[in-house]
């Protein structure tokens, strides 16, 4: 019998692609309002993901690829103030509905909520883009299908360090062998993976090429009934979506599944 209770959502690149069209996008135009001329392109932005949370991103940015920038006193203030920025934008685009929620995240939350599994959120991303993103696309109430919304600088090590699963965990008083988690790169699956959860990934583009090893399945995306996922990796018998019934199989297959 599994003794799957939980559920650990990651959201970017997992519940919605969020980072080309997204957050990219709304970088820039706190870039540009700013009177700077940084301008993340697709393959850069690609490279800039290897640091996860956006203020930390900005500094590895200037650091790496703008030595020549003469960072003010107080550079922190500059880049809380574009992060704060880029904030606002992003969840106008949200508002706007320029970034849907992936294959498969609305069903499989609906069908957890509907067989009382616990639901809990650990990302690397801001609070208020989390909110935005759940409460247009899952309804206002929808904060509260999740016991526990565990984002931004709520750990001051962020992924791949496993510091924010652990603190979900804690939160939860759950063990982390009765959770699975959701994720869709390398830095959540090594923070997963630390944290000693079970881990699923649906890649996206930035991350279909990184090693995967350790997690139970990787997949294109959750899949639908009308949709069926591309398996990459592991192993989903019959399945052509995932559901609360591959996600208990996953639990019980132990030898198997693993990758
Ligand atoms: C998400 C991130 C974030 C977003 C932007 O990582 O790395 O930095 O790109 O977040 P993960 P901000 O999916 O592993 O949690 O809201 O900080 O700009
Ligand atoms: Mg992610």
């Amino acid at each position: 019998m599994s003794k799957l209770r939980a559920l650990i959502f990651d959201v970017d690149g997992t519940i919605a692609d969020t980072e080309r069209d997204g957050h990219r996008v709304a970088f820039n135009r706190a870039f540009a309002e700013a009177g700077l001329d940084w301008q993340w392109s697709i393959p850069l932005y690609g490279e800039l993901l290897e640091v996860a949370g956006g203020k930390e991103r900005i500094r590895y940015y200037l650091q790496k690829y703008r030595p020549d920038f003469q960072p003010p006193a107080d550079l922190d203030s500059l880049i809380a103030s574009l992060h704060g920025t880029k904030t606002k934008y992003f969840q106008q685009m949200v508002a706007e509905g320029a970034v849907p929620l992936r294959p498969g995240v609305k069903r499989l939350l609906k069908e957890a909520r509907s067989q009382k599994m616990r639901l809990a959120i650990a990302t690397t991303a801001a609070l208020p883009n989390v909110t935005a993103l759940l409460q247009h696309h899952l309804g206002p109430d929808s904060l509260s299908w999740f016991e526990i919304i565990a984002a931004g600088d709520i750990v001051p090590a962020k992924k791949p360090a496993p510091d924010i699963y652990h603190y979900v965990l804690q939160a939860m008083s759950i063990p982390a062998s009765d959770c699975l988690a959701v994720e869709d790169s390398y830095h959540g699956l090594t923070a997963a993976l630390q944290a000693g959860l079970k881990t699923v990934i649906t890649v996206n583009d930035y991350t279909r090429e990184q090693n995967f090893s350790g997690a139970r399945l990787v997949l294109n995306h959750l899949g639908e009934p009308d949709q069926p996922f591309t398996v990459l990796a592991g192993n989903t018998g019959e399945a052509t979506y995932l559901d609360l019934t591959l996600v208990h199989h996953l639990d019980q297959d132990r030898s198997s599944s693993y990758i």
